[in-house]
């Protein structure tokens, strides 16, 4: 069970840099119109909303060869290292942080900030990553240029220095404390990386056969037993891991993700472990939404991860 009192601070990341379309800067701002803060406060969570980074503009600018053949290089290593610092000031006072996407190449500076928290404590670190893609593409597998394809491989070490060593070494993250979990959009050299650095991934097919229930079961067994004081789970929720039918408003969707009772258990669960400890929210597109219904829905599940029950004998709810 979660303490009633988590002290939370949501940092809004208003960046598409990392995006092959624009929209996603203007995610912080649906959560926040989507009332995320107060319905976590609802929860007995004490909310800070630390309003919004600031990073370059989005140029929109082309692959450079000078650049690890990526887009839009510098301006995504600016926003990940201000990612970075607010992360581990938060982490550093004790609070939960909360990212507001953005898209997922914010997760470079918010997981390497986590894992240099983890090493200042001692603390193990274990990072669920939910996404119908596997963002394990390097600069040169590549098939976009596009930054929030590669930010897995960076945290394994794998990309240019500026991203690989934000945390001051590197790989931020071993492969074994990763886990992936709704993939359905895989390219064919990310799959041979997976296989080589022997990544943990629960794909659809495998949610189809074993269920949501078994999924989670078996993603978090790693978990089992593991003390709070000692533990640090970051969630790293793309929007796009929810099927298109529930979640429109996103830039890259896949059909075929999980509906919403499977995606509402798979948080619970998730709550259920209590060792949460920061949480990335991103690539939520409100220019491709209808009525801000996919940002209704994450604060929705957001609750879900913080201990609204739909159980009927759980006095928590
Ligand atoms: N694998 C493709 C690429 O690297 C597409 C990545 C897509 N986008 C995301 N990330 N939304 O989860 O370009
Ligand atoms: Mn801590
Ligand atoms: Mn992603
Ligand atoms: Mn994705």
């Amino acid at each position: 069970l979660r303490s009633p009192s988590t002290a939370l601070s949501l940092i809004g990341v208003p960046t598409d840099i990392g995006a092959g379309r624009l929209g996603a800067a203007m995610g912080p701002d649906a959560l926040r119109v989507a009332q995320l803060g107060p319905a976590l406060a609802e929860l007995g969570c004490e909310v800070r909303d630390l309003g919004n980074l600031a990073g370059p503009a989005n140029q929109r600018k082309p692959r450079d060869a000078e650049h690890g053949n990526l887009r839009n290089f510098g301006e995504a290593v600016a926003w990940n290292r201000a990612v970075h610092d607010a992360v581990h000031g938060q982490l550093a006072a004790g609070r939960m942080p909360l990212m507001l996407g953005g898209d997922h190449s914010l997760a470079v500076g918010s997981i390497s900030a986590v894992a240099r928290h983890c090493r200042d404590t001692g603390k193990r670190l274990f990072v669920l990553w939910l996404d119908a893609h596997a963002d394990f593409n390097t600069p040169e597998t590549s098939p976009s240029g596009n930054i929030h394809g590669i930010p897995v491989a960076c945290l394994a070490g794998l990309g240019p220095r500026e991203l690989t060593h934000l945390a001051g070494f590197a790989p931020a993250l071993g492969p074994q404390s990763l886990c992936q979990i709704g993939l359905r959009s895989v390219d064919a050299q990310e799959k041979h990386l997976i296989k080589t650095h022997n990544i943990d991934v629960f794909d659809m097919r495998a949610i189809d056969e074993l269920g949501m229930r078994e999924t989670m079961l078996r993603a978090l067994a790693p978990l089992a037993g593991c003390d709070p004081s000692q533990t640090h789970l970051h969630l790293s929720f793309d929007v796009d891991f929810l099927d298109p039918e529930i979640a429109p408003g996103t830039g890259t969707t896949v059909r075929g993700g999980p509906n919403y009772r499977e995606a509402q258990l798979c948080m619970e669960m998730i709550a259920d472990t209590g060792l949460l400890g920061s949480i990335d929210i991103v690539e939520l597109n409100p220019a491709l939404d209808l009525r801000n219904q996919t940002a209704e829905l994450v604060v929705d599940l957001v609750q879900s991860l913080f201990g609204k029950s739909t159980l009927v004998k759980d006095m928590r709810s």
